[in-house]
């Protein structure tokens, strides 16, 4: 992994890693360092845990929903798509500081599919898994149906591009961008929270913007 390359300082948690140094990165397609730059993504800094990240195309692509559910199923790309569409424009936080505004997204409610799967009554909270194979992250059932959770498919009015986790990736609007994993393959109802990647070094597993994290909240 090449480490540091965005410059993005100390963070200041006095546990786990320091997320920043840790995996930010340029991208492989990006080798001038000029993504966030680009207008469909400024602002935006790159971020991923594995040394190859996850090509998905869209044909390709599957979403595992099982768990403690009584309709375990996988959805297409396009079942995706034809699922009821939200849009939401929220403002996008990394807890190391830097902030996108108003960033549009569109895809399907976290609370739409769970409906369609039938979540059995010891179900309590939402696990996610991604296509890197390391990356996991966590809500509870209750978090998990708010009207601003979304398996976004779209950003910006286009469609995800590989770095930011497309063809599909989770949208916690109101929390620290680590709980929007990116290339979503699984969502697992679980009896339990099981804290995610970042929270099992350290990070709040309720990661509400301004209000976790020592609020480390002003951009950078
Ligand atoms: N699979 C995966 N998802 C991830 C991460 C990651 O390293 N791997 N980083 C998280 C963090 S810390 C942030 S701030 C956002 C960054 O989104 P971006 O890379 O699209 O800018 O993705 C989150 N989701
Ligand atoms: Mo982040």
């Amino acid at each position: 992994m090449i480490l540091g390359l965005l410059g993005l300082g100390a963070v200041g948690v006095a546990v786990g890693k320091p997320l920043g140094d840790a995996v930010s990165r340029i991208t492989r397609s990006d080798p001038t360092g000029l993504t966030g730059l680009l207008p469909a993504t400024a602002g935006f800094r790159y971020y991923s845990v594995v040394a190859e990240d996850p090509v998905i195309p869209p044909s390709e692509y599957r979403l595992q929903v099982g768990g403690m559910v009584d309709q375990a199923r996988s959805w297409s790309f396009d079942e995706l798509e034809a699922l009821p569409q939200t849009g939401l424009t929220r403002d996008f936080q990394c807890v190391t500081g830097w902030r996108v505004p108003d960033v549009p997204w569109s895809g399907v409610l976290l609370t739409e599919i769970l409906n369609r799967s039938e979540v059995r009554p010891g179900g309590t909270a939402v696990a996610f898994d991604s296509y890197d194979g390391e990356y996991t992250e966590s809500l509870s059932l209750e978090q998990a149906r708010r009207p601003d959770m979304l398996v976004a498919t779209r950003m910006f009015g286009e469609p995800i591009d590989n770095p930011h986790g497309g063809p599909v990736r989770l949208l916690v609007a109101p929390m620290y961008g680590y709980k929007s994993l990116k290339w979503l393959s699984g969502i697992r109802v679980t009896a339990a929270v099981e804290p995610g990647y970042w929270e099992q070094r350290g990070y709040d597993v309720d990661a509400w913007v301004g209000s976790s994290n020592g609020r480390r909240d002003e951009p950078v």
